[in-house]
């Protein structure tokens, strides 16, 4: 019997906003993976799709003031040519707002509510009276109920990391026009999850892909689960079954796109999409660390709810850091795939192979461009290019191709063990330790070759030097194969480069501890080059501007109320006297008439004012700052002033000392 194909898919994007390394951190692994599996001859089918449902792309789109298709159209073009460019390949990548996907939830909804697992209920609902609207998810803010932290209507996403249900969000204020929110009553649909208790543990146990996801997920279930509610009042989604004013949760659609998709997949090349997801699978989900709650208890409920297969492995990554920040585009610490990678001609195989070694799969993976360069320059550049360089150079250079004698027998045990390594790596989805055992076996290369220096070797012994090179030229072969799933660009030249003229694509991984005949090979060029350190300062800089300007505009953004402001006493005051402070030559100090009697204040404008220029002067002051020692000079109170150069503030008529400032 033909072994059923493995199908891989990608947690889908959401289309409101370009892709960045975030997004990378899930898709290039699981291309890897693809890759991988293929080239150990099995059958795999790599899914994926665009997210155009739920309320950031409809807050996005009002925005941007496009219709909720517009914005999706554009941003799913973006996603599926990016991902392009950074050689993920999909067999096909759809859109959660396409017809297929309408009816097929529609078509699941109407099986979980036949088979009794959904109940509709009156619940208090967040509502904005200025807007006179109901306020889903992403439309309130408040405190998350469970951890206090700052959290958004479905999600706390800056804090515990909990899914919220609608009306429990504490404090609720609208999003638009943020005035406080009011609770009213509303008619939704829940399904049972909490029927689904039992069946998600035993799932769990069973559940294959990281521990982070089965842990999590099985602890969440210990804890007890509430029934899920399903639908929200919007326009733009896809319409719960029998309702002309409520769409599904985003949740519902997104995850079942992942059967559109493979449904669409299906028709285009004659395929039937049940084999893949019916009874037993193989299906192997790639997620984000934050969307495990979501694909390991609602996703496996709703299926087993509706009659589907449940997915045999879920594969959850770490996050994302910049420069050692959590990842926030809003701060600025971000890296945008084209803008800051792609489009300035840095090879998609550079990132992929940083993003796969850097840590495990699992682990938080942080990127800075410093790091970045020496990774690339350290191993791809010195190792793997340097030995696949020298041996070429050298082979084209004395014999002109690859040499007839046969390789000798422990560099193929050495490629095996490799092979052995990589492959285990590869089933426990530790990618980082794969891709380190692919290295390790080009520095066994390239110290192969050093300690052998054929290049010496040849003046004194032909035929020693002729075997070092063979060898070599193995190990070469060997290493484009396996490193393909990495770098697949760079590995097809090496593969071209080591003689092969049939494509790369295809060969299986057996073919790396084989012997090559000999062949003639073309002059080589060097594959890898150093990332200079100019480049890597200039992209250094633009970071640190990115968050220096989202810095800049959050003070803006941010708000104080006026009880916050009228908190601060700032009075008007004059200067009666000023000194130096002795030893600094940037400090006065200042003796200031508060009206309320008079204040000493160390301010430090002494390169900027003479001190008998300042004797008279109106100035405005804080009052109410702690007071702080200055080189050993008590200082209460600051004097206001503005820029580089401290132009002292004063009131532009004439008032008495310790007026109000209001
Ligand atoms: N669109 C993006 C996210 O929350 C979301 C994933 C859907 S996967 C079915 O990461
Ligand atoms: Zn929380």
């Amino acid at each position: 019997m033909k072994k059923q194909p493995i199908l891989v898919t990608c947690g889908l994007p959401y289309t409101n906003g370009p892709c960045h390394i975030g997004h990378l951190r899930t898709y290039v692994p699981a291309d890897f993976y693809v890759r991988y599996l293929r080239r150990t001859g099995e059958d795999v089918v790599f899914i994926c799709g665009s997210d155009n449902h739920g309320t950031p792309i409809v807050v996005s789109a009002e925005e941007a003031k496009i219709s909720p298709r517009e914005m999706s159209e554009r941003y799913h073009a973006h996603f599926a040519e990016t991902f392009r460019r950074m050689l993920v390949n999909f067999d096909h990548f759809g859109m959660t707002d396409d017809p297929t996907n309408h009816a097929r939830t529609q078509k699941i909804v109407r099986r979980l509510i036949e088979n009794g697992h959904v109940y509709s209920r009156v619940i208090q609902q967040s509502y904005c009276p200025q807007c006179q609207r109901f306020l889903p998810d992403r439309y309130v803010e408040g405190l998350c109920p469970h951890c206090g932290t700052p959290a958004r209507g479905d999600e706390c996403d800056q804090g515990c990391g909990r899914h919220l249900e609608p009306g429990e969000i504490r404090e609720p204020v609208c999003m638009v026009c943020k005035t406080k929110a009011e609770l009213r009553d509303q008619e939704h649909y829940f399904f049972r999850l909490s029927n689904f208790q039992d069946f998600l543990l035993g799932y769990l146990g069973g559940l294959q892909g990281t521990l982070n996801a089965r842990n999590y997920a099985l602890g969440w279930v210990r804890e007890g689960l509430r029934d899920w509610c399903i639908t929200r009042t919007l326009d733009w989604g896809v319409r719960f079954p029998g309702r002309d004013d409520l769409v599904v949760y985003v949740w519902v659609d997104a995850p079942i796109g992942y059967i559109s998709f493979t449904e669409e997949w299906a028709n285009k090349t004659g395929n039937d999409w049940q084999d893949l997801w019916c009874g037993e699978n193989r299906v192997t989900h790639f997620i984000g660390g934050d969307i495990i709650y979501h694909h390991c208890i609602f996703w496996p409920a709703l299926l087993r709810g509706a009659g589907y297969g449940t997915p045999h492995a879920i594969v959850a990554s770490g996050m994302v850091k910049v420069d050692d920040h959590k990842f926030s585009k809003s701060r600025g610490y971000v890296v945008w795939t084209n803008e800051d990678y792609l489009d300035r001609g840095l090879p998609a195989d550079y990132l992929r192979y940083y993003l796969l070694s850097y840590t495990n799969h699992t682990k938080d993976l942080n990127f800075s461009w410093k790091v970045f360069s020496e990774r690339i320059n350290n191993e791809l550049v010195n190792t793997l290019g340097n030995f696949v360089y020298r041996s070429l150079y050298f082979a084209h250079r004395e014999w002109g191709g690859v040499p007839g004698i046969p390789v000798r027998p422990e560099i193929l045990g050495r490629i095996q063990e490799a092979l052995t390594s990589v492959n285990m790596a590869v089933h426990q989805y530790d990618f980082k330790a794969a891709v380190d055992e692919m290295m390790a076996l080009a520095a066994y290369g390239n110290t192969y070759i050093q300690t052998n220096a054929p290049w010496k070797l040849v003046k004194t012994d032909r035929d020693a030097a002729c075997q070092v090179v063979k060898d070599c030229l193995v190990l070469v072969n060997a290493l484009a194969l396996l490193f393909e799933p990495v770098l697949p660009e760079k590995s097809r030249e090496i593969w071209a480069m080591v003689g092969n003229t049939e494509k790369i694509e295809g060969i299986t991984l057996d073919r790396a501890a084989q012997d090559l005949p000999a062949r003639p090979l073309p002059a080589p060029r060097p594959i890898f080059q150093k990332l200079e350190e100019s480049f890597i300062r200039e992209m250094d800089d633009i970071l640190q501007k990115r968050v220096k300007e989202a810095g800049e505009r959050s003070k803006v953004t941010e708000t104080v109320s006026i009880e916050e402001f009228s908190r601060l006493d700032i009075r008007t005051g004059r200067v009666i006297s000023a000194e130096p402070v002795p030893k600094s030559s940037k400090l006065l100090k200042l003796m200031v008439d508060i009206g309320t009697g008079t204040r000493q204040v160390v301010a430090g404008i002494a390169p900027f004012y003479r001190p008998e220029e300042l004797v008279g002067k109106n100035v405005v002051i804080v009052v109410n700052l702690q007071p702080a020692r200055i080189f050993g000079i008590e200082s209460r109170g600051m004097i206001l002033a503005a820029g580089d150069s401290a132009s002292l503030l004063s009131p532009s008529k004439d008032v008495p000392p310790g007026t109000k400032i209001r």
